[in-house]
């Protein structure tokens, strides 16, 4: 009966999963990779029995009001669930599940990639070779600013967040973080982590902001122009987590002015869109949503997206059911 199941899959995924998707239900692939329109989201919505949407894909109360009564899941191929109207969706009845866990080593990496880079100018350095302008080392040229023994703030320490604490703390940084509640204390002592109530208490401390949160109502902007103000002029601010838990156009203002020293951003409010004002700023490395970005990431995203589908379809809770109440 599971091969009877109406998969549509809204972006082409590694081919492994594909093939698997193809050889266990009734599978429609998106082959030419293109994003969905409005219209397609809403005939898949009116077809499939289970949708397959990324985060390209916004599944509104809009879509969702026009979903078939044969839709009974959607198995988001991410973590991030912020394209999808989670609690229309449950109010429907229609079960919501993401891929958690599998991403967050590579995720973690990514943010300690640009926490290593930004701060040390990799992204200056590589436009002045890949330009041919390097015409001789200088003892006062490229100076960046060394990490051991300065202060991470990282907002969000769920799965993410504590993987860039652990990667983190063996570079010499001081681990703080800022968290709608405090982590267990054993994982506070085993990350020598320090607990922030108040988030603008620790943004005037830090030297390295790091953004791990999802998007949710109540982080929409949580970085505004008033709370960029309150880091210090030195610091850098870091964001793998998602565009919309900072004012982009305050960010730019604020590195622009000088008002802080730098950023690393993977992700942006409008994607594909990219403020302005960010392009081109010698203090800024940007990255275009690279950061689950590897072969055996994708893959095990695919792997949980399939396990969710199948354990729902066999009657059980999927594994990674995604609760609204918690979001
Ligand atoms: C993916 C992500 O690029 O999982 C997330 O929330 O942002 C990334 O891992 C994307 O979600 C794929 O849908």
């Amino acid at each position: 009966p599971v091969k009877k199941l109406k998969i549509v899959v809204t972006r082409k995924l590694p081919t492994p999963v594909e093939l698997r998707m193809m050889e266990l239900f009734d599978t429609r692939l998106n082959h030419d990779d293109h994003a969905f329109t409005h219209e397609e989201l809403v005939e898949a919505v009116q077809t499939a029995d289970v949708l397959v949407p990324t985060v390209t894909d916004r599944i509104d109360s809009k879509v969702l009001a026009r979903a078939g009564e044969q839709l009974r899941l959607i198995a988001q191929f991410g973590a991030g669930v912020d394209n999808i109207d989670v609690q229309s969706a449950v109010q429907r009845g229609i079960t919501v599940t993401n891929t958690p866990g599998v991403l967050t080593d590579d995720t973690a990496d990514f943010a300690m990639a640009l926490i290593l880079a930004v701060p040390r100018r990799l992204h200056e350095g590589s436009r002045v070779m890949d330009q041919g302008l390097f015409d001789g080392w200088t003892p006062t040229w490229m100076m960046g600013r060394r990490l051991a023994g300065k202060r991470l703030g990282i907002i969000g320490m769920g799965r993410i967040g504590q993987a860039v604490a652990r990667r983190a703390k063996a570079f010499g940084l001081q681990i703080h973080y800022h968290n709608r509640k405090p982590v267990s204390p054993r994982t506070e002592e085993l990350l020598d982590a320090t607990y922030w109530d108040s988030l603008d208490q620790m943004l005037a401390r830090m030297d390295i902001v790091s953004i791990n949160c999802p998007h949710t109502p109540a982080t929409f902007h949580l970085m505004n122009a008033r709370r960029i103000d309150l880091m210090k002029p030195e610091s850098y601010i870091i964001n793998t987590a998602r565009g919309e838990v900072i004012d982009e156009a305050a960010l730019a203002r604020a590195l622009k002015s000088g008002k802080i020293a730098g950023a690393g951003l993977d992700v942006f409010e409008r994607e594909p869109a990219v403020n302005a004002e960010l392009i081109g700023l010698p203090n800024v490395l940007l990255l275009p949503h690279m950061g689950s970005a590897t072969i055996e990431g994708r893959t095990e995203m695919g792997e949980k997206v399939i396990i969710n589908i199948k354990t729902f379809a066999d009657g059980h809770r999927p594994p990674d059911r995604v609760i609204p109440a918690i979001l």
